[in-house]
């Protein structure tokens, strides 16, 4: 499978998305394997309120980069689906056009019931669709600030994508939204209170110190508007490489969190259930249990 893998084989792609999807033992060892071909592609999210068109804006930047001759891999991630229901793929991310293109390849995560882990197996396809060899991975992910992926820990830039209706009756930006975006998008400009999103947006970065960042309305019914958010993103890709570099580096050292919280999760689940076998005080099971493991010696050198 590796060899077909390394080959273009898109079934060994898809079959080894199916692994990390399933949270499989082998896959650590495959992206061990994979990891010297990581760090190609440039990774873009795309998050923002349900709704508010990002795979609508996706799909169009799909278009363009394929006219750029670019491979695209893409990820959309399906939290818990309370907004869909877990709808199917084509539905949820009307990304159809694409489906016979060798250029494109999209693929849809969702936690299937399963707590937790989508983080971590979000992180390894977008590992797996680099190293495959796409020269962009677009990241589609729901909810601003309190998703469970957060997507920022994954993408080289973060778009954030609002609509005119989100700014109603707020007075002020949350800053948990205001830090994550390296451009905001006010999509749907083609309705009624775009602007004032705008200027809200704009007075609330200032006051985060981030009067920098850009913010552009756009609409699908309107091409301009696209084309500006299109090389706004290709343009800070090209621009932002220390920042990008710094990221990257936060992202290899969560990626070794999460496996390691992983590892002792199932660990300790096993020792507990082989070492705690009448039901004793739990508080003074643990406490017998940091008399044992003074508090740093767990991951001592
Ligand atoms: N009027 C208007 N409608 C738009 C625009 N962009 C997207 N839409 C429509 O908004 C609806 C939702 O678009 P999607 O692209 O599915 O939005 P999404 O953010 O991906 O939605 P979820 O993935 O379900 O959170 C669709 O009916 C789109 O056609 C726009 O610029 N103007
Ligand atoms: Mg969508």
């Amino acid at each position: 499978m590796m060899e077909r893998f390394k080959k273009g084989d898109l079934r060994a792609l898809s079959r080894f998305i199916t692994l990390a999807e399933n949270k499989d033992p082998s896959v650590p060892s495959l992206l061990q394997a994979l990891y010297a071909q990581t760090g190609k592609a440039h990774v873009v999210g795309i998050t923002g309120a349900p709704g508010a068109g990002k795979s609508t804006l996706t799909d169009k930047f799909i278009h363009r980069l394929r006219k750029e001759k670019r491979t695209v891999g893409v990820v959309a991630v399906d939290p818990v689906s309370p907004f869909t229901g877990g709808a199917l793929l084509g539905d949820r991310i009307r990304l159809v056009d694409h489906f016979n293109d060798p250029g494109v390849f999209i693929r849809s995560l969702s936690t299937r019931g399963k707590l937790g882990g989508l983080s971590l197996a979000t992180r390894e396809v977008v590992h797996l669709l680099d190293a495959f060899g796409h020269e962009f991975v677009l990241v589609e992910t729901v909810g601003v600030g309190q998703s469970e992926v957060d997507v920022r820990e994954i993408a080289d830039v973060t778009v954030v994508v609002l609509v005119p209706e989100w700014g109603d009756g707020i007075q002020t930006i949350k800053s948990g939204i205001l830090e994550i975006g390296d451009i905001f998008v006010v999509n749907k400009s083609d309705r009624e209170g775009a602007d004032r999103l705008v200027n809200e947006l704009k007075a609330s970065l200032q006051i985060e110190g981030r009067a920098q960042v850009p913010i552009l309305a756009t609409s699908i019914h309107d091409v301009p508007s696209l084309d500006v958010l299109f090389s706004t993103i290709q343009g800070f890709l090209t621009s932002s490489g220390e920042l990008i570099a710094r990221r990257r580096a936060q992202r290899a050292r969560e990626t070794v969190s999460e496996l390691l919280l992983d590892l002792v999760t199932s660990e300790a689940r096993n020792w507990v259930a082989a070492n705690m076998k009448d039901a004793k005080n739990p508080y003074s099971f643990i406490q017998d249990f940091r008399k044992l493991h003074p508090e740093g010696s767990l991951f001592r050198k």
